[in-house]
């Protein structure tokens, strides 16, 4: 067998420290209430945790506008109490991965405190500023993630800084050398504290298509403003930080807008840049105009995407596979069925997602089978994108407030960020204090005591799963080809690695699917199923199998 990184054979699990546990009853989770779940995580028998920024930040974006890179946010800590995670962490064998963001600061921190201060104080390029455009308003048409123009005009120079997500998240200008030589020291004051590695927040968008950022009016449009200068960026941060290292670490890039030969350059060992990236396309299949306008899901373009980039990143590079993570709905309400089979079809999902080639991001609450919430009113929301979002749209009038509320129900960001269900008592066990954001109602059922007690766990399926990979060579490294590509319902495909072939099939769906397997099963091992031990054909509503092929 190939020697390969030992993030080949691992499985991740993200924790957002705000909804995770409260340990100081203030209502938000913090450092002390992750530790004191470590054990949950431990059993779960996860190799890494990569938590969500825990850095100081006024939160206007729950931590991803940052002030300070060198500090934990007192909400949630302190340094010495990051320490002792980190060291109990690893005391269970957890690795810990850190959020970097990077291609913007908050507004707060004293670099952008001092580029604002006048035109020409020494750090005034580490932004990227521009006179009004000719004729007056924004240097170009892009427009910020979160609503509205990604430019805003600072009164004290008069000039407009970018900010591709909300406006209290300037972006930093890469193209600065000191920017970049920043950025590698404090990486470095991270890993020499003995963190694990890092995943970086929209990565590829601090190289700027340079072009557009001076040019014409023109609208982002969804596209990506990435420059090409992204390559040289990531192979200067690699040489800069990892290259002298020993390798035990974790990069994994956040990449809106990438394609598979942006991919394969990104996670080639060969290049140095990042080991694996998150790319978007399997998410964006269900989004129409805007990601708020939900379109039908069909199950063959979904196992095309995916299937096209297990090809396409087979010989060289890595995959990161996630069906949800903080900033997306839970995968059992956007992908299953979230009533009356949300047991078969959380771990239908699970099976698929982690017998694929790549690495398995699971979602905090995800190996409990969370669900999305639906808050009855717009007060009840907390997320900056779905409340700008409600406040633009039904300022424009074409849908009504009822239709607006509808698209974040299905799409909005806080449908991940609801207190994780611990427990039936009170705010699910997440606080003894009153939750920032209200608990899921349905914390009553759905939660991890009743889950574990259960004689049908969604968290002991994930075990499973975990302990295959940890135990199977071909679930890591196995060729993956997919079967009936075209069919609705059925998910199907084959992992072989020399002599081993596994075989998986599951029906998504609420109805059975009575057709003979696409592949022989005779004399055929089943390793784990989600319905109770059957040799039938007929595969029932969301069962799913894997077979270790005779
Ligand atoms: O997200 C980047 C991103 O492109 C989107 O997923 C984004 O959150 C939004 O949903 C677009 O519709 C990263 C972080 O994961 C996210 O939480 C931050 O808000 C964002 O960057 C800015 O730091």
């Amino acid at each position: 067998l190939p020697a390969t990184p030992w993030w080949t054979r691992a499985v991740v699990y993200q924790v957002y420290p705000r909804s995770f546990a409260d340990s100081t009853g203030d209502g938000i989770g913090d450092l002390g209430g992750i530790r004191g779940r470590l054990d949950h995580l431990a059993e779960l028998g996860v190799d890494a945790i990569w938590l969500s920024p825990v850095y100081p930040s006024p939160q206007h974006d729950n931590g991803y506008d940052i002030k300070d890179y060198q500090d934990i946010d007192p909400i949630f800590g302190s340094l010495a109490e990051f320490d002792a995670l980190l060291t109990e962490a690893h005391a269970r064998g957890l690795k810990i991965v850190m959020d970097l963001v990077v291609n913007h600061t908050s507004d707060e921190h004293p670099w952008f405190m001092q580029s604002r201060s006048s035109a020409d104080n020494p750090k005034r390029d580490w932004y990227w500023w521009r006179p009004a455009a000719e004729g007056g308003g924004p240097p170009n048409g892009w427009g910020s993630a979160f609503s509205g123009p990604a430019w805003t005009l600072d009164p004290t120079t008069d000039e407009y800084y970018l900010h591709l997500f909300a406006t209290q998240q300037p972006d930093l200008n890469w193209e600065n050398p000191e920017v970049r030589r920043a950025v590698y020291s404090m990486m470095n004051w991270w890993l020499d504290r003995g963190v694990d590695g890092f995943r970086m927040d929209v990565i590829n968008f601090i190289a700027k298509h340079t072009e557009l950022v001076s040019g014409p009016q023109r609208s982002l449009d969804g596209g990506s403003p990435m420059g090409p200068q992204i390559h040289d960026y990531l192979q200067e941060m690699h040489a800069a930080v990892f290259a002298g290292r020993s390798g035990e670490h974790l990069t994994v890039g956040e990449m809106p807008g990438v394609t598979i030969d942006d991919a394969l350059l990104f996670t080639d060992p060969a290049r140095a840049e990042v080991d694996m990236i998150f790319q978007f396309e399997h998410v964006s299949l269900d989004q129409g105009e805007s990601k708020f306008h939900a379109l039908p899901r069909s199950l063959p373009a979904l196992k095309a995407s995916l299937g096209r980039w297990q090809t396409g990143l087979a010989a060289t590079g890595w995959n990161s596979l996630y069906l949800n993570n903080h900033d997306q709905p839970r995968l059992v309400s956007r992908f299953g069925n979230d009533t009356e089979f949300r047991y078969e079809s959380a771990t239908l999902w699970a099976l698929v997602l982690h017998l694929h080639r790549g690495t398995p991001y699971i979602y905090q609450g995800e190996e409990i089978g969370m669900t999305n919430v639906r808050f009855e009113s717009i007060d009840e929301y907390r997320d900056i994108e779905s409340l700008n979002h409600y406040r633009e749209a039904v300022a424009e009038g074409d849908q009504s407030p009822a239709t607006v509320l509808a698209g974040v129900h299905a799409m909005g960001r806080d449908n991940a960020r609801t207190p994780m269900q611990w427990d039936a008592s009170a705010h699910a066990g997440f606080t003894t204090g009153t939750p920032w954001i209200a608990a899921n109602p349905n914390y009553t059922q759905v939660n991890v005591a009743a889950d574990r007690a259960g004689d049908r766990s969604i968290f002991r399926f994930y075990q499973r799963l975990i302990e295959l990979r940890h135990t199977l060579p071909t679930v890591c490294l196995g060729d993956f080809t997919m079967l009936e590509p075209q069919h609705e319902s059925l998910y199907a495909f084959t992992r072989t690695l020399g002599a081993e072939t596994l075989l998986v099939v599951a029906n998504a769906a609420d109805a059975p699917l009575d057709m003979p397997l696409p592949a022989d099963v005779t004399g055929a091992e089943l390793l784990l199923g989600n319905y109770p031990a059957s040799s039938g054909a007929a595969l029932r509503p969301w069962e799913a199998r894997l077979y270790r092929l005779a």
